[in-house]
Formats: C-alpha cells, structure tokens, sequence
C-alpha cells in the first residue's frame, strides 16, 4: 500500500524552484500568495464561536498522562535556527499538570463536532494549506498560481478541511486514528475548552517533550535512529520531491504508532506540529507550534527537537498541524 503511494508521489512532476529553510512556517492566512486579494472570509468577524452556547462534558483525565511539577531545563544553547530563539539554556519551574499522551486523532475530534455542531476555520474560510505532492498532476496544476512564496509546496486548495485533509475528493474513513489536521489555534482552544482542558504552555509542553531527560535532542535522547528503528514520523528523502517513507508513511501516522517517551507520551516529535498556548514574540495573532512534523527532514527543517519552536497565525491551518490539550490539576 505504502508502496503505491510512494510511487505515485515520485511520479508527480514538481515545479518547486527554490527552498527555503521552512517546512511548515509560512503556511500563514497572511501569507503571500501569487494570485490573491483580500477577501470578505478573512475578516474577524466571520470566526462565529460555536460551542459557547453548549453543555461542556466534565473534565476527564483519560488517555491523559499526570506531569509532576518540577524544574527542567528549557531551551538550547546550541540552537540550530537563532532567529526562532532556541536559546539560552534556563531554567524553567513547572506546577503539575495533564496532558494528553495523544495528539487529538480524528475520531476525537469527529466527537467533539458530533456534540456541538463546531466548524472550523478552514471549513469558514473554505480552504486551507497542503503539501503539493499529495494532489493528482491535473488538480496541481489549477492550482498552481496559489503557493506561497516563501515555501512553494505549499499549496492552498479550496474545499480542504479536517474531513478532506489531501484533496477536495480525499477522505478520513481509514484515518480516523491519525491526528486531526486543517485546525487552528482558535479551532484548538475551543476543543480544548468543550472537555474543560486547555492547550500546554510552550514549556509545559517542551518539559513533556523531553520526558525527564536532560538537555537531549529528542524525546527518546539524542541518536535519531537508535537500535536502528523510527522513533518519529519525519521525512526520509529529498524534500519537496521525494519522501522515500522509511520509517512507514508519507504522511500523518496514527497517533499511537512509534513509543512512547519516558513520560508515556506518543508522538511529541513528529508526525504533526501542536499548537501551544504561546504568543511568539510579543505578536498575539502568531502562537507558538512545537514538535515539527511528517514534512521535516534535518537538512532543511530540523525542527522536530524538543527545543525547536515554530509559529503560525492564529487563524492558520495546514495539513501537518495539529494539537494536544493539558489539563489542570484540581487540588
Ligand atoms: C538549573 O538548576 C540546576 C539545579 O539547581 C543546576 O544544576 C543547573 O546548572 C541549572 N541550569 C541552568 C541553565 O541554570
Ligand atoms: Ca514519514
Ligand atoms: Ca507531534
């Protein structure tokens, strides 16, 4: 199966000309793209809430892990991207608090818009951002005067949405395990809210990350491979043109697949970036995203360290972003 895929993606021809150190990052609302003007879908006013007016459900700790409150070292003093401030190394005290070992999967989100009727962002807007490779030739080719500059596999395409997530015609149905892609931070926050959860903190999620190691690389330590197997869903191959999937997927994996780190933890590396509760630099419509994704790859986009951060506006949506919720302890 993986197979087939992979041959069809290598078959799809690729007019990207240039690239940039940037695997997800410029998937902005605001972005620049060739073809387009401002349009009535991008005023503030069209983000109705939806789930204000609903019954939230109890808070539950299931499939939530508890993080004791502790000191830890946050950040890098070996950053690998300055301008993203890695750095310096500080120490960073943390009250104790939930959080989900899951990225939030598709069922669970389906649950969510099952009781309150939500629609997303993207499904307001009526599009969203993907990677290119992922669309037939012909479909690309329409769209082919609305890539964002800055990182041209991106690709926005109308009609996609968490339900439609790698083309107007694509499907969940056999994915209802990966993570939830095409949601805001604004779509993040109200999900979280409707289960009384809230979204991580940049450092509680960074302290989850590292999972009680110190100063390592990764959540499993600082070899990539070790005992020669994928701890993480990145990318193998020659981004944008070729994902040769060793470590089993060209895009999203379950949100199950890979172990755990030592806090019990699935997939903080990886497989979709997740949306933290932080402003990035002083700016509140960007928001701090963590953890990098299926799309990174270490020449270009080595973001899928603890310590790496990256950022998107708030209303922003992609095929390779998504979330998990914390939870507070109730004392
Ligand atoms: C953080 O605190 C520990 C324990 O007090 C200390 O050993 C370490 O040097 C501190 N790290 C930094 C970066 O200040
Ligand atoms: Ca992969
Ligand atoms: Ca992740």
């Amino acid at each position: 199966m993986y197979l087939n895929k992979l041959l069809s993606i290598l078959i799809v021809l690729n007019t990207v000309k240039y690239i940039v150190s940037n695997c997800g990052c410029e998937a902005n609302r605001n972005s620049k793209c060739k073809n387009e003007e401002d349009d009535h879908k991008y005023l503030k006013e069209f983000n109705i809430k939806t789930s204000d007016n609903n019954l939230h459900p109890a808070f539950e700790t299931k499939n939530m892990v508890l993080i004791e409150g502790a000191t830890f070292e946050m950040g890098t003093n070996k950053p690998i991207f300055k301008a993203d401030n890695e750095g310096p190394v500080r120490n960073v005290t943390i009250k104790s608090f939930y959080l989900d070992m899951y990225e939030v999967s598709n069922q669970n989100f389906k649950h969510f818009v099952d009781k309150t009727s939500y629609i997303t962002e993207a499904e307001k807007f009526g599009d969203s951002f993907m990677l290119d490779m992922f669309l037939p030739k012909d479909e690309l080719d329409h769209y082919k005067d609305v890539r964002a500059v800055q990182a041209p596999w991106w690709v926005k395409v109308d009609g996609i949405n968490w339900k439609r997530p790698e083309g107007p015609t694509s499907s969940i149905e056999e994915k209802w395990n990966h993570p939830v892609v095409h949601v805001s931070w604004n779509d993040a926050v109200e999900y979280c809210k409707y289960f009384g959860k809230r979204l991580p903190t940049e450092a509680e999620w960074e302290m989850a990350c590292r999972g009680g190691l110190r100063q390592k690389l990764y959540p499993w330590g600082n070899k990539l491979n070790p005992q020669n197997r994928h701890w993480t869903n990145i990318w193998q191959g020659n981004f944008p043109h070729e994902n040769t999937a060793e470590d089993g997927f060209v895009s999203t994996a379950p949100v199950n697949h890979y172990l755990p780190n030592k806090f019990n933890l699935y997939n903080m590396a990886g497989n979709v970036w997740e949306w933290t509760q932080d402003t990035w630099l002083k700016n509140d419509d960007e928001k701090v995203k963590k953890g990098g994704s299926y799309m990174c790859h270490e020449s270009y986009c080595w973001r899928y360290r603890c310590a790496a951060r990256s950022q998107n506006t708030k209303d922003s949506t992609a095929g390779n972003l998504g979330f998990r919720c914390a939870g507070n302890v109730h004392t």
